[in-house]
């Protein structure tokens, strides 16, 4: 029996309904084609945030009667479960668990774990402690349901766990016998994150470690030993990438089964230029941002300013901060060398402990505001001008428009009060701990400081970004496609969301071959630099090397005009298919069936592949957009290859 029809599936993880990272955006993603395929046989299973769970849940009882059953059963022992539908698409239904009110089973269901597993957590890991309540909890909601619907008759069930912090339940489920086929997708791994962030070269060592011993050097022995236990009692494990499959391999000591690449939900306009469209009104934003923070200072031309950007959590040499900075400070340089008309303003987004906006951030916007009203005012008195020119059925002259004493004092006290003393901050918050701060360290050791010879100005903002933000008024998805380019050079990244958000945005991105999206790209995509997907090599050139490609990459990017970064931003939206859970989807699928198999015997059908797809024009045929309306030319092929010849001009694009 093909198991669609009655298996309910359980999706396992700490940030289901709980935004913190990665995480939150897999499951949420995919929760549309998880629900259109597996219908209310689709749960998901996530622990209580009592700061989001209002905006993230809809809150009531499910139809289920096993799995309400299960679910009263944690409650009478006075334990708060959520349960609801999550609010993302697909609208999911989901259970949680609010472990505050579990505090008191800890010592005892640290004493089993010791007892059954020869795992000891110490007193101090505040997480570690939450991991082992979320870990009985769900293990007891599993057990339940396999109980009641034995009762009925032959019962299954699947548990898909994501990530180290829920591996609890899946090796309880193990050792307690518990009739669910099971899976582990790890996203990262606990070691090999910290090795990276710790300036050791893992990747030319990833086969000479001695875990344990490595693991107990940086404190997490527990941890290590919870990741690695869940790795190997799973039926199915599975993670992100080819890069993060081989250090699984050497770090925890189990080969990936399958490879389940991330996706996206990629929604398609109905008009084929809506995302340009939205390019333009976003960096509108940006651009009136950027007016009010170099206020007094704003030679440079914004029809010339390209914005780049780099975000992601706060791990300064694993998201490839430090090549970023360093690259810059030499584009800087050579743009300035060349004599270039470009700007580039370089956002780094990263959170980090704040205390407040910085009071120069904030004024800046300010008095940028202060100018405008005051132009606006001298636009009215003009026009009152001009009104009483044309009541007098006159044609106005220059005598008719000219400013008046009154219009000039308007204009000057403004003009004199966006006067700045100082440079315009590269920081828009005050930070709790600015002099250790690694990204202010590096800017100030490179002199990036916002100079007027600089040609590359930069922007640290360390909180999310907000649409309510007083300086910056933009949501994440809005601040990225209002950009030009997001950077990306990884050293540590088991799959790198970023580039994929700006890749279906029809934003180009720079990634890195160290990061699981860069490996995809250059598995799946022949010529993908030609798609506004560029790749620095961080694992085979050296720092420097690696530093020269991302600042080439960077200044060819300056070098290209609008027309040629509109064709590249419409290339660039072509690819968003092959992120699309539509078809990812279909991993997650085979590890399921994988599980079965294992688990009940299952036939088992063929591993999915990506088909080779056509991801635009190789043909000589010029593409859509360079038609016009009528399907006529509005360039020749020639001027097109010239163009597209200058931006493959270095060897490293083509
Ligand atoms: C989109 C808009 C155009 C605009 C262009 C600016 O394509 O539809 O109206 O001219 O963006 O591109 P740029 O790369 O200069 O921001
Ligand atoms: C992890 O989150 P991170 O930014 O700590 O999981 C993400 C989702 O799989 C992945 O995209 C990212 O590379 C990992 O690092």
């Amino acid at each position: 029996m093909p198991y669609e029809h009655n298996v309910p599936v359980f999706e396992i993880a700490w940030e289901v309904a709980n935004k913190v990272g990665g995480i939150y955006t897999v499951i949420a993603t995919k929760a549309g084609v998880s629900v259109k395929e597996l219908g209310d046989r689709y749960f998901c299973i996530g622990l209580v945030n009592h700061t989001q769970i209002e905006t993230e849940v809809d809150q009531h009882d499910l139809k289920n009667a096993n799995v309400m059953a299960a679910v009263e059963s944690i409650r009478s022992q006075g334990i708060n479960v959520v349960t609801g539908r999550w609010l993302v698409d697909g609208y999911p239904q989901c259970i949680l668990f609010d472990l505050a009110t579990a505090g008191y089973k800890l010592n005892d269901w640290k004493y089993d774990l010791f007892e059954k597993c020869k795992i000891e957590l110490p007193d101090n890991d505040l997480e570690t402690n939450d991991a082992t309540l979320f870990g009985n909890l769900t293990v007891q909601f599993l057990q339940h349901v396999s109980e009641n619907g034995a009762k009925d008759g032959e019962f299954q069930a699947i548990a898909h766990f994501h990530e180290w912090l829920v591996g609890v339940g899946l090796i309880l489920a193990r050792t307690n016998n518990v009739n669910v086929a099971t899976l582990f997708t790890t996203h990262a791994t606990l070691l090999g994150r910290y090795l990276c962030a710790g300036n050791v070269d893992m990747y030319n060592n990833l086969s000479t470690f001695d875990c344990d011993a490595e693991a107990g050097k940086r404190g997490i022995y527990h941890r290590y030993c919870i990741e690695r236990a869940a790795t190997h009692c799973a039926h199915v494990f599975t993670t992100v990438s080819d890069i993060t499959g081989d250090e699984a391999t050497h770090l925890l000591k189990r080969k990936p089964d399958v490879l389940t690449p991330n996706g996206l939900n990629v929604k398609k306009f109905a008009a084929l230029h809506e995302f340009q469209n939205l390019h333009q009104q976003s960096k509108a934003v940006i651009q009136q941002f950027v007016r009010g923070h170099f206020h007094g200072m704003l030679d440079f031309d914004m029809d010339k300013t390209l914005f780049f950007f780099l975000a992601g959590r706060y791990e300064f040499r694993n998201k490839g901060c430090d090549v970023f900075i360093e690259a810059l400070a030499r584009l800087n340089y050579e743009l300035q060398e060349m004599g270039s008309d470009k700007t580039v303003v370089a956002f780094i987004v990263m959170s980090g402990k704040v205390t407040s906006f910085n009071v120069d951030a904030l004024e800046g916007q300010a008095i940028a505001k202060q100018v405008e009203a005051a132009v606006e005012k001298v636009k009215g008195s003009i026009g009152v001008k001009l009104l009483k020119v044309a009541d007098e059925g006159r044609i106005p002259d220059d005598n008719d428009i000219h400013l008046d004493k009154r219009d000039i004092m308007e204009l000057k006290k403004a003009i004199y009060s966006s006067r700045r003393k100082n440079l315009p901050p590269v920081v828009t918050h005050d930070l709790v701990d600015d002099k250790n701060d690694e990204v202010l360290e590096n800017l100030r050791r490179v002199k990036l400081f916002n100079n007027k010879h600089d040609r590359v100005k930069m922007i640290f903002h360390p909180q999310f970004l907000s649409s309510t933000s007083p300086i910056l008024p933009l949501d994440y998805d809005g601040f990225v496609r209002g950009c030009h380019l997001g950077v990306f050079p990884s050293y540590y990244e088991p799959w790198g969301y970023t580039p994929a958000e700006c890749t279906v945005m029809g934003v180009p991105s720079i990634t890195s071959n160290l990061a699981g999206f860069g490996g995809f790209i250059e598995h799946h995509v022949p010529n993908f630099n030609h798609h506004g997907t560029f790749v620095v090599d961080r694992r085979f050139k050296s720092a420097d090397e690696s530093v020269n490609q991302l600042k080439d990459y960077m200044k060819d990017f300056c070098i290209m005009d609008r027309r040629e970064r509109i064709v590249l931003r419409n290339r660039v939206e072509r690819l968003s298919d092959l992120l699309d859970w539509k078809s990812l989807g279909d991993y997650y699928r085979y590890a399921r069936q994988l599980a079965l198999h294992h688990k009940y015997n299952y036939p088992l059908e063929g591993p999915p592949t990506i088909e080779n797809r056509n991801f635009g024009d190789t043909s000589g045929k010029l593409p859509e957009e360079l038609k016009d309306k009528d399907g006529n030319d509005k360039i020749t092929l020639e001027e097109l290859r010239d163009m597209m010849a200058k931006m493959m001009r270095r060897g490293s694009m083509g």
